[in-house]
């Protein structure tokens, strides 16, 4: 009888807890230029809620050492903030963090070189009563699941691989891009679903603000002030990601190009239309004899590229310039 009241308390604090989510809202490992201080890690949950038995953990995913926990914060007495946030960083290279929102100050990502590893990496939210002890192997043995203490339950975790095939990743969500390892991932404002690949964008950053086009996920959303907003909301899924834009492809070549490009189609193409990932029309073109336009004088980037074929139907695509 003592067991099973045990095991209703412990189910009850756990689903109360659950029933206050928390989860990963941002992240940037690889900040340009020297990564520290500018590293952090962005939570959310419900807003005003106090954590207690919950660490925001760092698995390692190189295949040697796979399931190593390179950090443990614990998060106990730490109140989410009343806009439903957690920011953990450092102060030195975030001076500005509203005050709405629960700052974890730390100075580890302020470490030289940064402290957040650039390669393989799974990012969790573990609650357990027992201490997540940090450089302690939680796949001890390494079948590619975590072996967390007993009644250990992880409340929401992503990661992404350096392209190692035997790199290790926990929870089953892996973000992928179009070449490379994310540097950042961000989740949709309206998207509060736990280990969801759909529920992130992720890319390369050129700075603090700004994705490198060329390295973005399928879903990168075009339209949007899409840079990074640590402390601050995200933006919600406009629901025009690439995906949206290959659902009704047409040829055109080469692609990735750096001066002309060519739309084949069977039947004439009336007019081509090229929107900047920030939704901006930058070239708009009516097509007569050729099928062939330059787009040798717009900066290297990702774009969507719309056609008006001869009938009045629209294609769209994905259009890659780089010089
Ligand atoms: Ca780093
Ligand atoms: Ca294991
Ligand atoms: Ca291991
Ligand atoms: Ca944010």
């Amino acid at each position: 009888m003592a067991l099973r009241i045990i095991q209703i308390a412990c189910f009850t604090i756990i689903s109360t807890f659950l029933n206050a989510q928390l989860l990963l809202n941002e992240i940037l490992v690889n900040p340009p230029g020297s990564d520290n201080p500018f590293e952090f890690i962005e939570l959310r949950g419900t807003p005003g809620t106090t954590l207690n038995n919950v660490f925001l953990c760092v698995f390692e995913g190189d295949s040697a050492s796979a399931g190593n926990c390179d950090l443990s914060i614990p998060l106990n007495d730490v109140t989410i903030g009343s806009n439903g946030l957690i920011f953990v960083g450092t102060s030195i290279g975030y001076p500005n963090i509203p005050s709405e929102t629960y700052f974890k100050d730390t100075l580890l990502f302020a470490i030289p070189g940064g402290y957040l590893e650039n390669g393989s990496t799974t990012f969790a939210l573990v609650f357990s009563t027992v201490n997540i002890i940090e450089d302690a192997d939680y796949d001890f043995d390494n079948d590619g699941n975590l072996d967390l203490p007993q009644g250990a339950v992880l409340l929401d975790a992503v990661g992404w691989t350096n392209g190692d095939p035997y790199a290790v990743i926990y929870g089953g969500v892996v973000l992928t891009q179009s070449q490379g390892t994310p540097d950042a991932a961000v989740r949709f404002y309206d998207n509060m679903t736990p280990f969801s690949k759909p529920a992130w964008y992720n890319g390369d950053v050129f700075d603090l603000n700004t994705f490198d086009p060329l390295e973005i996920s399928d879903n990168f959303p075009f339209g949007e002030e899409t840079g990074l907003t640590p402390g601050n909301h995200n933006i919600p899924n406009g629901g025009v990601g690439f995906a949206d834009f290959i659902s009704a492809p047409f040829n055109c070549y080469p692609n990735p190009t750096k001066d002309f490009l060519t739309i084949s189609s069977e039947t004439n193409v009336e007019q081509v239309r090229i929107y900047s990932l920030t939704g901006s029309l930058v070239k708009n073109e009516n097509l007569f004899l050729t099928n062939t336009i330059f787009v040798g004088d717009l900066p290297a980037g990702c774009y969507s590229i719309e056609v008006s074929l001869n009938g009045g139907q629209i294609k769209k695509n994905k259009l890659i310039i780089y010089h």
